[in-house]
């Protein structure tokens, strides 16, 4: 398997969606793109043939959607190596490129058309499926030059009796597309995700009335119409549509439904029900991914966030690039005051730290697109993460004890100096939790006028205490103190522990639900955030750029670039060098920032304002989000 950068990788999608959504032709850079891939199940865009056999092969077929260059010619010349398997440990499927009689394999290298044509393959059940959508094609890349990211599944099922929807009579069929054709933007959050749907075999003036709803035992999906105003989001268990017989598609939208979001991928499935003889017309699987509390994860939810962290941290060695970005400069150093200036002691500590765990949380999700952040609400026990089999427990050293089997278990953190494994120690044991202001009153901040320049202090009250109360480190060397942890050293150590992830997720969660409670969007309001304008021209009324340390080196004032609203977000916008309050830190290497199909916001360089409304919840209409929610609360 060869290594890649799964970042640059994603950046490469940054056009495909526009493509998609549009006739509109964007030019970008020679190979500014990653290959965005549509698989169709017995060749048909409908689903209501989306099931196999374990006793024959299934014809399918796949094709890159983005293909055409703009100007002429192809985006990827000789086509695209691509690897068809069963997602994570499943091994519902084998594939093959002949069909027939061949045995098949749980691994298929093929190669996709450079000209968009389809390529066709087989694929055979080894088992049958109790449940629809619970058996996937997935397709990743095949370097080189990228490995297994992720580029497509596909769900269907193995049912073992009759066809939920029989062959024949044949009945009317229905094309469903969430987000776009291709499958990697079918994952869904509590923000309203655009969809359609048309009558593909009708006739005009005919109409086909439909009612889409939730599969049986599944309560997953909530349904909005064309009219969904914006701020709003779908919240209808069911939506009646009219489809028209000359195949025009029709709009609506989808988003989760907060008492239930997925456990696991395709597990949220849309049915579509002809409303005149209440037959059963179509399935769609999708997955209502939510960053959920790491103690009430599922088995399986944790063990897949392990193995998205290894890919991450040991086959494509990119985990270190968070560590030597959090608060560093070239010299791999802790202390550079210019880099920890950027996320810390200034009004983007929580801006930045959005970004910096949505990057992560990209990567994660190109090797396993079912992966979301789990957050440590750090001010409570969290007795089910602190253990051998997730992000390890206390042991008689200063290492995490961490299971044989844990995915993470040679941890490795390459040019650091240090020994495999996580250096964790903490006080308060396995089952216990740092000292920390309350959640409630975390929330309360400022009260009663709740703005965000008294809420921003949450970043010494409840975020400081959380990283040093979890057992410190020398904060100039990062040699071991007793009871020493990577988490509770400096900032430039504290990254070193993936623990980090989920503490700041916590903190992110806390400024979302902040944000809902006191309806903190308006990105132009002080109340949601204080430094309004850029550091060259601050709002009027707005503090001016300064920059001041006291005798012990602590900041003590932080306006400098970075920190106003219109400002562009090092490291992600690649700038590099300057002095002053302008100073940026020496390298950049994170950047630019991942996008994804499913996520083009914020875009390449992040601005401290284009990730304060994460779900675009102040947009005249409904609109696009940065792809996350939370399991604790519903911001409608
Ligand atoms: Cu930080």
């Amino acid at each position: 398997m060869k290594k890649a950068n799964l970042a640059l990788v994603l950046v490469r999608l940054f056009i495909a969606p526009l493509l998609l959504t549009s006739c509109a032709v964007i030019p970008t850079s020679p190979g500014n793109l990653l290959p965005v891939v549509e698989i169709q199940i017995n060749n048909t865009a409908s689903n209501h043939d989306d099931y196999g056999s374990t006793a024959s092969y299934t014809t399918c077929r796949a094709r890159v959607t983005n293909f055409a260059k703009f100007g002429g010619g192809n985006n990827f010349p000789g086509g695209v190596p691509v690897e068809l398997r069963n997602p994570g440990a499943s091994s519902n499927l084998v594939f093959s490129t002949v069909g027939g009689g061949a045995a098949g394999s749980a691994s298929v290298f093929v190669t996709l058309p450079e000209n968009g044509g389809w390529f066709t393959f087989f694929v055979k059940g080894t088992v049958t499926n109790p449940v629809d959508k619970t058996a996937n094609v997935e397709m990743s890349t095949a370097g080189p030059p990228y490995d297994e990211v992720v580029l497509a599944r596909k769900a269907m099922m193995i049912p073992p009796g009759a066809l939920p929807i029989p062959a024949a009579p044949p009945r009317p069929r229905v094309e469903i597309e969430v987000g776009s054709v291709a499958t990697l933007d079918d994952y869904i959050a509590w923000y309203p995700v655009s969809c359609r749907i048309r009558w593909a075999n009708g006739a005009a003036p005919s109409v086909l009335n439909i009612t889409l709803q939730n599969m049986a035992a599944t309560d997953r999906l909530r349904f909005a119409n064309s009219s969904l105003a914006g701020g709003a989001t779908a919240t209808n268990a069911t939506l009646p549509l009219t489809l028209n017989g000359d195949g025009t598609w029709v709009s609506f939208y989808l988003a989760g439904n907060f008492a239930s979001p997925s456990v696991n991928d395709k597990d949220a499935v849309m049915e579509v029900i002809d409303a005149s003889t209440s037959l059963l017309l179509s399935r769609e699987g999708v997955m209502v991914r939510i960053r959920k509390n790491a103690n009430n994860l599922t088995t399986p939810e944790r063990d897949r966030y392990l193995e998205a962290l290894k890919k991450l941290d040991l086959t494509y060695n990119d985990y270190i690039d968070f560590v030597k970005t959090h608060s560093r400069d070239s010299t791999g150093a802790g202390g550079s005051i210019v880099s920890h200036r950027q996320a810390h002691s200034g009004s983007a500590f929580l801006p930045w730290h959005r970004a910096f765990i949505l990057h992560i949380e990209r990567l994660l999700q190109a090797a396993d697109p079912s992966v979301a952040l789990p957050y440590w609400k750090f001010d409570v026990n969290a007795p089910n993460l602190f253990t051998p089999d997730f992000l390890g427990s206390n042991s008689a050293g200063n290492i995490a004890t961490l299971a044989a089997g844990n995915p993470i278990v040679t941890w490795t953190l390459p040019g650091e100096g240090v020994a495999v494994g996580i250096q964790r120690k903490t006080p308060y044991g396995d089952g216990g939790h740092p000292t920390v202001a309350t959640e409630a009153a975390t929330l309360g901040l400022g009260s009663p006028g709740f703005s965000y320049a008294s809420f921003k202090t949450m970043e010494s009250s409840e975020h400081n205490p959380a990283h040093s109360t979890s057992g410190a480190t020398n904060p100039t060397t990062g040699a071991p103190l007793p009871g020493a942890s990577w988490i509770g050293g400096s900032p430039a150590i504290a990254t070193r522990d993936p623990l980090f992830f989920s503490l700041h997720c916590n903190v992110d969660r806390l400024w979302a639900k902040w944000q809902w409670l006191r309806t903190r969007y308006t990105i132009t309001d002080v109340a949601v955030y204080d430094l309004q304008g850029s550091h060259a021209a601050p709002a009027a009324g707005v503090a001016a750029p300064v920059f001041t340390q006291n005798v012990n080196g602590q900041i003590t004032a932080n306006r400098t670039l970075g920190q106003y609203a219109d400002d562009s977000m090092w490291p992600w916008d690649n700038v590099t060098g300057g002095v002053g309050t302008a100073g940026r830190p020496d390298i950049a290497i994170l950047t630019p920032f991942p996008i994804t199909l499913g996520g083009i916001l914020p875009f390449a360089k992040p601005t401290v304002k284009s990730v304060i409304d994460y779900i675009t919840i102040t947009s005249t209409s409904p609109g696009l989000g940065l792809g996350f929610g939370y399991d604790d609360f519903f911001p409608y």
